[in-house]
């Protein structure tokens, strides 16, 4: 396998801030060190100096070596780094080059909702789109699905929510983590020193609630919770208080199509303990965040919460088998011990209650770092780093000796991803062996960075930060490809994810996905027929492609963009010091 990755010299392709670590990577069969030079624009040479070559990259079979510029902090765009005749792509030097990415990645949500019309004004004309699943033909509605024969006999009303990914499927397991992770982007603000929170505030985001008196991204959050809220098993019935794990067509549907077009029924799949404590977690941190703008929604919130732990106790293994994905992925997980602690932990720092915390101190996961937070990052299989972070840096009643243990496990945690990213020839806080990248491992990078953005958070250690913004540069085209997989930021970037509406790779008349939109990233089980018929061969971080069928590397997906978003609010927050 071997693709066109362009120029050797490898950057962010979007740029460094002003005082952050400016680092990047050059590719060479050349063993000994090199000279490099900083260019700006108009040609001058800023800065110079020799490669340190590093080896062979287990993460791509290349032989690399790396190059440091962080002295330099003239701001400035069209920056280009040249190592032996070879010219990077351009980036800038800045403060303020990642607040629009807060904006473009919250934007994904908007457009992913179901059950609405998407609106020209906020999103342009080519983006526009009618409701999709709005019980009008030839589509059936997600205001009535049944269930999915012999699951139940009634029927929920559960319109509305966010689309997952490139399909039209809902699914509680994944909504869950999403929802969380757009609401700990805002509740971050509200504690931490260096915030974004002016631009996630009423009246700032193109959501159709600007001006209602509530912050914007409480607005987005708020269309997926009531989604996950109307999922729930009613009073009355078998199962009450549990919560159905998804809801999506009976048979999968080709590409494209847009929401609206789908003709299949709708299905409501058995409930499951993981989407029970999904709903419990997100639910029970809504009621404490909504609170302030409309008490009798959080009390809603706050009690679906509680019955739905309640049932998650009384039910504590039914579990979402693997075989269930027809027409819809499965989310299966066989381990809740994560989402019961998740759960447990949210609706301690909510209510205080002593149960909670007996159940959170009484987990096999407490104390259990490595458990907790995952090397490969915590993911909507692996959710007991949710409710770990929000212990350690939301205000809450655990005594001082469990609130240090707590901060002990998220500094340990950081301190193992900082190491990785000294280590990585790219940079990046993430493992370097080719099975280390699986399918959407740029979550995996992301979420990996978010642990080291709370760490930073609670310490103010700049070398936390700093592996953040490494982190970054690897997703925006410092890489063994040369690529950005964020859609719109950078020279070489995603442009054909899986997507069914955002097809234009298919038909022109349909457009690309929308700038802010980020690809699941590489993965080297070749887990897609295109995959396996074009990336063959390739290691690690260079099985990708670009290309609208492979969705196990290009798909677009809400869990995948909300990681995005909360590290895009904490960077454009670095930029106001
Ligand atoms: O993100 C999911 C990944 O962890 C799984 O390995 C994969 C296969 O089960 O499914 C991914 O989720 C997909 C879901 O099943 C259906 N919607 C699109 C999701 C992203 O590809």
């Amino acid at each position: 396998y071997d693709p066109d990755t362009g120029s050797p010299v490898r950057v962010n392709q979007v740029g460094y801030l002003t005082e952050g670590p400016k680092q990047g990577t050059f590719v060479t069969e050349e063993t000994g060190a090199r000279d490099w030079t900083l260019n700006a624009a108009d040609g001058s040479e800023v800065a110079g100096g020799t490669t340190t070559p590093l080896g062979v990259d287990p993460s791509s079979g290349q032989n690399v070596q790396g190059f440091d510029f962080s002295e330099v902090t003239e701001p400035g765009d069209g920056y280009t780094v040249t190592i032996d005749g070879e010219t990077s792509e351009p980036f800038s030097i800045g403060d303020d080059l990642y607040d629009d990415l807060v904006d473009d990645s919250l934007s994904f949500f908007y457009q992913q909702r179901s059950g609405i019309e998407i609106d020209a004004d906020l999103v342009g004309e080519e983006y526009a789109r009618p409701a999709g699943h709005a019980n009008v033909a030839p589509n059936q509605g997600d205001d009535n699905v049944p269930c999915q024969e012999g699951v139940c006999d009634y029927t929920l009303d559960a319109a509305g929510g966010w689309y997952d990914a490139g399909d039209q499927g809902k699914y509680v397991v994944n909504g869950g983590i999403s929802v969380a992770q757009l609401m700990s982007e805002y509740e971050r603000t509200l504690t931490a020193e260096n915030a974004a929170g002016e631009q996630l505030a009423d009246g700032e985001l193109a959501v159709p609630e600007q001006g209602n008196g509530t912050p914007d991204i409480l607005d987005e959050a708020r269309w997926e919770l009531e989604f996950l809220l109307s999922m729930q098993v009613p009073a009355g019935e078998e199962l009450a208080g549990m919560v159905h794990h998804k809801l999506h067509d009976a048979q999968w549907t080709g590409l494209p199509q847009l929401p609206n077009e789908d003709s299949q029924p709708r299905e409501l799949h058995p409930p499951s303990t993981a989407a029970t404590l999904n709903l419990a977690a997100a639910a029970a941190q809504g009621a404490r965040l909504f609170e302030p703008y409309d008490p009798d929604f959080a009390a809603q919130a706050l009690d679906a919460a509680e019955t739905a732990y309640a049932a998650a106790l009384a039910h504590p293994d039914i579990l979402a088998p693997a075989s269930d994905a027809t027409g819809g992925g499965a989310y299966n997980d066989a381990d809740v011990t994560d989402e019961f602690y998740w759960a447990a932990a949210e609706l301690f720092i909510t209510t205080g209650e002593d149960s909670y915390r007996q159940d959170v101190l009484g987990s096999p996961l407490s104390g259990d770092t490595e458990a907790i937070f995952p090397s490969g990052g915590f993911s909507w299989g692996s959710t007991a780093a949710l409710g770990q972070l929000d212990l350690a840096s939301v205000p809450n009643d655990l005594t001082a000796d469990q609130l240090a243990a707590v901060r002990g496990t998220v500094t340990d945690a950081a301190d193992a991803l900082v190491d990785a990213a000294d280590s990585a020839a790219y940079g990046l806080p993430f493992g370097t062996a080719s099975a280390d990248y699986f399918w959407g491992s740029n979550s995996g990078v992301l979420n990996n960075m978010i642990v080291l953005a709370t760490a930073s958070d609670l310490t103010g250690e700049s070398a936390y930060r700093d592996a953040v913004l490494t982190g970054l540069d690897y997703i925006l085209g410092r890489n063994p490809l040369n690529h950005s997989y964020v859609t719109g930021w950078g020279e070489r970037a995603s442009e054909n994810q899986h997507h069914r509406f955002w097809a234009h790779q298919l038909d022109p008349d349909l457009p690309h996905p929308p700038d802010g939109s980020l690809s699941g990233g590489p993965d080297s089980a070749l887990q897609d027929p295109t995959a396996e018929a074009e990336l063959q061969g390739c290691v690690g971080a260079m099985c990708y492609i670009d290309d609208i069928q492979s969705y196990s590397t290009n798909e677009v997906a809400i869990n995948w963009n909300a990681p995005l978003a909360w590290i895009a609010g904490y960077v454009a927050g670095l930029g106001t010091d």
